[in-house]
């Protein structure tokens, strides 16, 4: 690449681009303008190599079904690290190596990695372009597939670069965050590739001082796409502690009453906990309305009136296939039937639909995500079908209900803030924080049933901090710090209220004690209530709880005892919650904030224990 022939005037980029390129030496280097004319090719040339099948156009048009490399299929936490000059600064909820040691590893790897493939350089910004201090990225990648995907989440292509040149020009020392991805798979001259090229070796790899992300040997979503969680949750994590603000694993909604008055929620929920179908709730109480504005993180700033503000920095929904239909999350279909999706790990139709356990219709026939032929009438063809972390990769803007604040570079004032796990006992259906501090405590306690969304068994219990257990850049202990600082450093009154929910609580004979999806409207109800001193609650040793009377169980066919059921706090089942709570924090030692200890202190003498 010479000088005159190269793409952009940002010498930064420039000799970023130029030293990985020599590094990774692929075949030929794509600067991605995120056009049309560029989508339609790169879709093309997917179908081509047999990565994508094309939908039928009458069904999901403009739309393609991908199946992974079975051993790629979800977040790895695992080989995920924080690559912090001090193991201090990494903290023990993550993996840490000295990040000269990891480099040299991964330098290894990434020597001659792109052989045989394109290397594409994507520019992006998370958030809006027209932020303050937009928050710039460039992703390097030699997948297709990323770059398809990466266009569908984030806003990305010549415009942002053209952006950061002005301000380059200008003089503006505008920082961007330079984020490499390879398969890890070169090919050799003349080598065929697979539809899938991944690496048994995998590292997806953050460097917080640095703000720079390298991940290697894994295509999938969370691993590959380096904008969402590694970018917009882990090293926006690390500037959010510096600049005083919260880079959050939490969607956005907004919630307006049938006397017209609207609030904004946020809320932080594991992954596959059902956060996108919150996001998009269809309410099932009359008159209330629910409008999205993201689906899985939120970066939150106090703004001049000593509110919370929050923008969703996504461009896109990444959501969980598996469960979604039209009773539990119809704006999600109304999303994705508008086409423009990568769907991935589904099962494919004979008549060039997608298909998943679930959804409605199950058609007689269907190839699995694995390649078999597979009957969806059948439980064991329905399990079969679709990995449960299969995913639809599918544009924001084609949301029915997203809100017009979307696109408002500000965000919205945050009322309240909802933390919320999957427990099938203990945990009611909600409850609301005394305080700030006692919503930290109940944030940094979190704990909630493991899903399929990461490597590993599911259905265990674990603490997972404010949601963010995998995506803390951090030392946790510094991050729950960083959490009562915002309180301290800021007027209580104007900051959001704190609840817990839990719509996942189990009677004895296992079924769901709460009804949730559109009906989850009703304790978002209480919440607002709450908020404006209208709602009752009794004092409980967690927190203010509804009263049977104050939650709109209007219609909803519940026995009096089932709603008692759900709202229960049992004291003998939250005394054997303590001494998991007492060793989630013994973890930390000094970095752990006393007023959580303090807070720990307080609920056993609540409890009489
Ligand atoms: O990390 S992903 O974006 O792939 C999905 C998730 O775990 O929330
Ligand atoms: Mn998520």
């Amino acid at each position: 690449m010479s000088a005159d022939t190269a793409p952009t005037t940002h010498q930064g980029i420039l000799s970023w681009v130029e030293e990985i390129a020599q590094l990774t030496k692929p075949a030929d280097v794509h600067w991605c303008t995120g056009s049309e004319e560029e989508w339609v090719q790169l879709t093309d040339s997917l179908v081509e190599t047999g990565t994508f099948v094309r939908l039928d156009e009458s069904k999901k048009p403009n739309s393609f079904y991908c199946a992974s490399d079975p051993t790629d299929v979800a977040r790895v936490e695992d080989r995920t690290y924080i690559c912090s000059v001090d193991e201090k600064d990494c903290g023990p909820t993550n993996n840490w190596m000295d990040p000269g040691e990891m480099k040299a590893i991964m330098r290894k790897l990434y020597d001659g990695c792109m052989a045989g493939r394109t290397m594409y350089v994507i520019p992006f910004v998370m958030g809006h372009l027209e932020a303050d201090k937009p928050m710039f990225g460039v992703e390097i990648t030699d997948s297709a597939y990323v770059v398809s995907s990466m266009r569908v989440m984030a806003r990305m292509g010549s415009h942002v670069l053209r952006r950061m040149e002005e301000l380059a020009e200008a003089g503006e020392d505008v920082a961007w965050v330079p984020a490499l991805h390879s398969v890890g798979m070169p090919l050799a001259d003349g080598q065929a590739d697979v539809a899938w090229p991944c690496n048994d070796t995998k590292y997806i790899v953050q460097f917080p001082e640095e703000r720079m992300i390298w991940s290697f040997g894994s295509g999938y979503g969370g691993n590959a796409l380096l904008g969402k969680k590694c970018y917009a949750l882990r090293i926006a994590s690390v500037m959010a502690r510096d600049e005083g603000w919260l880079a959050e694993h939490m969607l956005i909604l907004k919630l307006t009453s049938p006397e017209n008055v609207t609030k904004y929620v946020a809320a932080a929920f594991p992954s596959a906990c059902g956060k996108t179908n919150l996001a998009m709730l269809e309410p099932t109480i009359p008159g209330w309305k629910v409008e999205s504005i993201g689906d899985d993180i939120a970066w939150m700033k106090i703004g001049d009136d000593g509110r919370l503000w929050a923008v969703n920095p996504e461009y896109g929904f990444f959501g969980v296939a598996p469960g979604t239909n039209e009773h539990t999350n119809p704006n999600a279909m109304r999303t994705i039937n508008k086409g423009n999706s990568v769907f991935t790990n589904v099962a494919l139709t004979d008549d060039g639909d997608v298909w998943w356990e679930g959804l409605e219709n199950p058609p007689e026939v269907a190839t699995s995500w694995k390649g078999e032929r597979v009957d969806p009438r059948t439980e064991e063809g329905a399990k079969a079908a679709a990995h449960p972390n299969s995913r639809y990769c599918t544009p924001i803007k084609q949301c029915p209900i997203l809100a017009d604040e979307y696109d408002d570079p500000r965000g919205v004032p945050i009322d309240a803030i909802l933390f919320g796990g999957r427990r099938k006992t203990t945990v009611p259906l909600v409850t609301e924080a005394r305080d700030w501090v006692h919503g930290t405590f109940m944030g940094a306690t979190l704990s909630s049933e493991t899903t399929a969304a990461a490597v590993g068994q599911v259905g265990l219990v674990r603490r997972d901090p404010m949601a963010m257990l995998p995506f803390i850049g951090y030392n946790a202990g510094d991050y729950f710090t960083h959490w009562i600082n915002v309180g301290k450093d800021n007027d209580a009154a104007k900051l959001p209220k704190i609840f817990y929910v839990n719509w996942f609580r189990r009677d004895e004979n296992g079924g769901f004690l709460w009804p949730g999806f559109g009906e989850n409207s009703r304790v978002l109800k209480w919440i607002i209530e709450r908020i404006d001193g209208q709602a009752a609650a009794v004092e409980t040793p967690i927190g203010h709880v509804p009263t049977p009377e104050s939650l709109d169980v209007d219609g909803l066919g519940m026995t009096p005892e089932a709603v008692d059921a759900a709202l229960e706090v049992d004291v003998e089942e939250w005394k054997a919650e303590l001494p998991g709570i007492t060793e989630w924090f013994e973890k930390f030692g000094d970095q752990l904030p006393a007023v959580l200890w303090t807070e720990l202190d307080g609920l056993k003498a609540r409890l009489g224990a």
